[in-house]
């Protein structure tokens, strides 16, 4: 994967590449990044990138050649490479995007400062327009930055273990179990025991029911998009008939409890 970044500010991105698992996806080749500045695109003495807007209006639009140039350089140094729009605009970024972007041979990540840029560029250079989330951020950098984190830890044997990818919360369209370290005991907090049993098939079945029930309460929006599997139905209707039984005991204690209890 060759990631190529057009920034004005290319020098942000170095604390990113020098750490964790992207430096060390960089050392193995499984991934080659750089970034092209926007200034090095400029044609005029002050190197100009960015210029007041048609119509008026505040603040200030980055100018269509630089930008124009440098992407052009970009698919030149990588000419099988999707170029990304980093906006507010763009689809939200998703784990199934991420996925579907670790495929391609290159990404050109363009990234927006001040009110964003010249509309032309949009239109005729861009072939994904991408959001990290609805908020505004003051240049597309560390939304640059989101991507490629994503996307790398995606490419095969960047990884520390061999499936640590397909475990994570969002592959499975479910959250994550919870995990537990040393000590067993913290601050008067215990290790769940089922943990410490040793027995696999039992830690599985916790491991997959905590999983379930977690997405279900804290994050019922993507529970509810979920396509469930035939374990998953059958633990949910498990559930269901457990809590009607509940529901059914109290009710023999009379009218009052159902109603509150007053
Ligand atoms: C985002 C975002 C963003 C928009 C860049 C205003 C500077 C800024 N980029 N996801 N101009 N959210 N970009 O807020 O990607």
């Amino acid at each position: 994967m060759n990631f190529i970044v057009v920034t004005i500010f290319p020098e942000m991105l170095n604390p990113f590449w020098e750490h964790g698992i992207v430096r060390r996806a960089i050392q193995q080749n499984k991934i080659c990044v750089s970034a092209l500045n926007l200034r090095d695109f400029t044609e005029d003495r002050h190197r100009t990138t960015d210029d007041r807007p048609y119509g008026g209006g505040c603040g200030m639009v980055l100018k269509p050649e630089p930008l124009a140039g440098a992407i052009r350089a970009a698919k030149k140094l990588a000419p099988a490479a999707k170029t990304v729009l980093l906006s507010p605009q763009g689809r939200v970024f998703d784990q199934g995007m991420a996925r579907e972007f670790s495929f391609f041979e290159g990404l050109v990540l363009v990234c927006g400062r001040y009110e964003g840029m010249d509309e032309r560029i949009c239109n005729d250079f861009i072939d994904f327009e991408i959001s990290i989330g609805d908020y505004i951020l003051t240049g597309g950098e560390l939304a640059a930055m989101v991507i490629m984190d994503a996307v790398t830890r995606l490419i095969p044997g960047t990884l520390g273990g061999v499936d640590s990818a397909q475990m994570d919360s969002f592959s499975s369209g479910l959250l994550e179990h919870a995990h537990y370290t040393r000590p067993r005991n913290f601050e008067g907090a215990e290790v769940p025991e089922v943990l410490l049993s040793g027995n696999h098939k039992e830690i599985e079945k916790w491991r997959f029911e905590t999983s379930l029930i977690r997405s279900f309460l804290k994050r019922p929006d993507l529970f509810k998009k979920k396509p469930l599997s035939r374990q998953e139905i059958d633990t949910l209707k498990k559930w269901c008939r457990d809590i009607e039984e509940i529901i059914h005991a109290q009710s023999l204690r009379g009218p009052d409890a159902l109603s509150g209890g007053q």
